[in-house]
């Protein structure tokens, strides 16, 4: 899932693609690079970010999603906005990510009214305090059980498990120790039988362990990426789609590679 950031403020690429013909032109060079999935987000959801009004992420979105959403690969709207959800669904995307897990007014009935799929992402908190001091008895179990409460909570309303993806949401409400927990046991959250998406991509964890900023963090975001599809991940959401592409082409040569038999 190649990331596509019409924001100003997103931490890591943030106004590098905030007028849509740059978005758009953005969105089909990950494509070209080996995406199989976009996903267009008009409001940066990192720690201390400033909601955005309805209106502008709207303008911001609407011309990228219908831009992009004639090409081959399904278009993700990543919103937790009930009414950008509507109207991203109208103008062409097929699935939503939302950082709220569907929790939001009116936003399970949005996806049940559409067939799209749906990813459900794990957060504590909301993105103005979640870093502040983040806290679990048992990080995994905690957040395993939260998203079978979400997808309990979509099948109840008739949105059909296979539309369902969920997802931890690394750096969201999580310390660095929270992060590799989860990333170590990612196998636990792929138990729930629903597939796992995963978000390390630059994220201020892997700066930590690097000491890089995050413009600068490729390596370790295509480090996380492998080490997340090997412990059950079916979908990585990164930056670096061509980086992480070839790193994923090694992964799957080795894995589906025939033992040689000496005899
Ligand atoms: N991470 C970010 C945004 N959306 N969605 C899912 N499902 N999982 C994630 O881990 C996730 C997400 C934050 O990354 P980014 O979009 O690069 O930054 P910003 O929120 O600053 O725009």
């Amino acid at each position: 899932m190649g990331i596509v950031n019409v924001t100003p403020d997103s931490f890591s690429d943030g106004s590098r693609f905030l007028d849509a013909p740059r978005a758009i032109a953005h969105g089909r060079r990950l494509v070209d690079e080996g995406a199989d999935i976009l996903d267009i987000g008009g409001e940066s959801t990192r720690p201390g970010a400033e909601p955005v009004s309805l209106d502008e992420e709207l303008r911001r979105v609407l011309p990228v999603v219908e831009g992009l959403s004639s090409l081959a690969v399904p278009v993700s709207i990543d919103t937790y906005k009930v009414e950008v959800m509507r109207a991203a669904l109208d103008a062409g995307a097929s699935m939503i990510n939302d950082v709220n897990a569907l929790r939001g007014e009116g936003t399970l009935d949005a996806a049940r009214s559409s067939n799209c799929g749906v990813c459900l992402m794990h957060m504590q908190g909301n993105p103005q305090t979640m870093q502040l001091c983040p806290q679990y008895g048992d990080v995994v179990a905690e957040v395993r059980e939260f998203l079978a409460q979400r997808v309990a909570a979509c099948e109840a309303v008739g949105i059909a498990r296979e539309r369902l993806v969920v997802d931890p949401g690394f750096g969201f409400g999580k310390s660095k120790a929270h992060n590799l927990q989860l990333l170590r046991h990612l196998n636990a959250i792929a138990s729930l039988g629903v597939p796992v998406l995963a978000g390390l991509s630059r994220k201020s964890t892997l700066g930590k362990i690097t000491g890089k900023p995050a413009l600068e963090r490729v390596s370790e975001s295509v480090a996380a990426a492998l080490l997340a599809v090997q412990r059950g991940a079916a979908i990585v959401r990164v930056h670096d789609v061509d980086e992480t592409h070839d790193a994923l082409l090694v992964l799957a040569a080795i894995e589906d590679s025939t033992p040689l038999n000496p005899s």
